[in-house]
C-alpha cells in the first residue's frame, strides 16, 4: 500500500519542572479561628486531595517529595483548621507532599520530639520522602510565600509568631514549624527522644545544628508569620523541670540519644481523605 502509516502510540510529554516562585500564590493571607469547621467541608474544598492526605502538582515535576509530620494527641480542633488552611497553601506551593499525624497513644507524658522521630522512620515506610517538615498543629502560616520546601540549611519556618509580637523570641529559636532533608536530618542523629513533657527539644535540635557545623535558615520576618490557635496547656505535658540542664548536654547526648536509639510500636495505620493517621505506643519517662 502506498498509504502512510498512522502511529496511535500515544506519547507521553514529560511535566515541566517546578517553577523556583510558583505563580498562583496569593501573599499575605487572612486566618481566623472563628468560624465553624468540619472535616466535611475541609474535604469538599479539597477534591484533588488523594487518600491520605497525598497531593501531586498535576501540571508540573517538583523537585522534592515532602512528608509533613505533626506531633499529635486530642487536638481535633486545631487539625480541622490546620487542614483548611494547609491543604490550599501547599496546592498553591506546587509542593508533592503528603500529611502525617502522630498520634501519641495512652495518656502518659506526651513527648514531641520524639513522635517526630516516629514520624521520620514511618514515612519513609511509605514513599521516599526527600525533605521533612515538623509541624506544630496549632500553626497556620499567615503568608503563603512561606514555602515549605527543604532548603540548603536546616529550615525554621515560624520566626514571627502572632503570640511572641511578630518577633523571634530569641536568636535560637527553632519551636514550631521547621524543615530538614534527609541528610540534614541524619547528620544530626535526629532529635532527641529523652525530653518528656513541655520544652527544650526545640532547642537541643537547634543545638544539633550548631554543633553539627550547620546553620539554620529563615525566610523574611515579613513572610514567616503565623498565627497559633490559642489554647491552655494540655494534661501531661508538664513543663519538664530537666530541660535547662539537659540543654546543656547536647554535645554529649546527641551521640546516643536519637534516631539511632529509637524505639517505639506502632498501633495502628489509617489513611484519611485528609491525612494519615499513625498511633504510637512511645512508652513513658524513665
Ligand atoms: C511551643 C513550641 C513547640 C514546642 C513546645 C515545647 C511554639 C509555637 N511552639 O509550643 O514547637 O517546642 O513549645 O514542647 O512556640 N501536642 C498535642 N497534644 C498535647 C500536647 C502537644 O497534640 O497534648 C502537640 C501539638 O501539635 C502542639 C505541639 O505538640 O501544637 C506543641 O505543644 P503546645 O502547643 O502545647 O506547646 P506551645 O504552644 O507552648
Ligand atoms: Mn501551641
Amino acid at each position: 500500500s502506498t498509504k502512510p502509516e498512522t502511529n496511535y502510540t500515544p506519547t507521553i510529554k514529560p511535566l515541566p519542572p517546578c517553577p523556583e516562585v510558583p505563580p498562583g500564590l496569593v501573599g499575605r493571607l487572612l486566618i481566623e479561628f472563628s468560624s465553624a469547621m468540619t472535616l466535611d467541608r475541609v474535604q469538599k474544598e479539597n477534591p484533588d486531595v488523594t487518600n491520605g492526605g497525598k497531593y501531586t502538582p498535576p501540571d508540573c515535576k517538583a523537585k522534592q517529595k515532602v512528608a509533613i509530620i505533626i506531633p499529635y494527641r486530642h487536638r481535633d480542633h486545631h487539625l480541622k483548621y490546620w487542614l483548611h488552611y494547609l491543604h490550599p497553601i501547599l496546592r498553591r506551593q506546587k509542593i508533592d507532599y503528603g500529611i502525617f499525624i502522630i498520634n501519641q497513644y495512652g495518656e502518659d507524658t506526651f513527648n514531641r520530639a520524639k513522635l517526630l522521630n516516629i514520624g521520620y522512620t514511618e514515612v519513609l515506610k511509605d514513599a521516599e520522602y526527600d525533605c521533612f517538615i515538623f509541624s506544630d498543629v496549632d500553626l497556620i502560616p499567615m503568608d503563603d510565600r512561606n514555602l515549605y520546601h527543604c532548603y540548603d540549611q536546616p529550615r525554621h519556618f515560624a520566626i514571627a509568631m502572632d503570640k511572641f509580637g511578630f518577633r523571634l523570641p530569641y536568636a535560637g529559636y527553632f519551636g514550631g514549624v521547621s524543615g530538614l532533608s534527609r541528610v540534614q536530618f541524619l547528620k544530626i542523629n535526629g532529635f532527641p527522644n529523652e525530653y518528656w513533657g513541655w520544652g527544650g527539644e526545640d532547642d537541643d535540635i537547634y543545638n544539633r545544628i550548631t554543633l553539627n557545623g550547620m546553620k539554620v535558615s529563615r525566610p523574611d520576618v515579613r513572610i514567616g508569620r503565623y498565627r497559633m490557635i490559642k489554647h491552655e496547656r494540655d494534661k501531661h505535658n508538664e513543663p519538664n523541670p530537666q530541660r535547662f540542664n539537659k540543654i546543656q548536654n547536647t554535645k554529649a547526648s546527641m551521640k546516643r540519644d536519637g534516631i539511632n536509639s529509637l524505639q517505639y510500636r506502632v498501633l495502628e495505620v489509617t489513611k484519611y481523605p485528609l491525612f494519615t493517621n499513625i498511633t504510637v505506643e512511645i512508652g513513658k519517662p524513665p
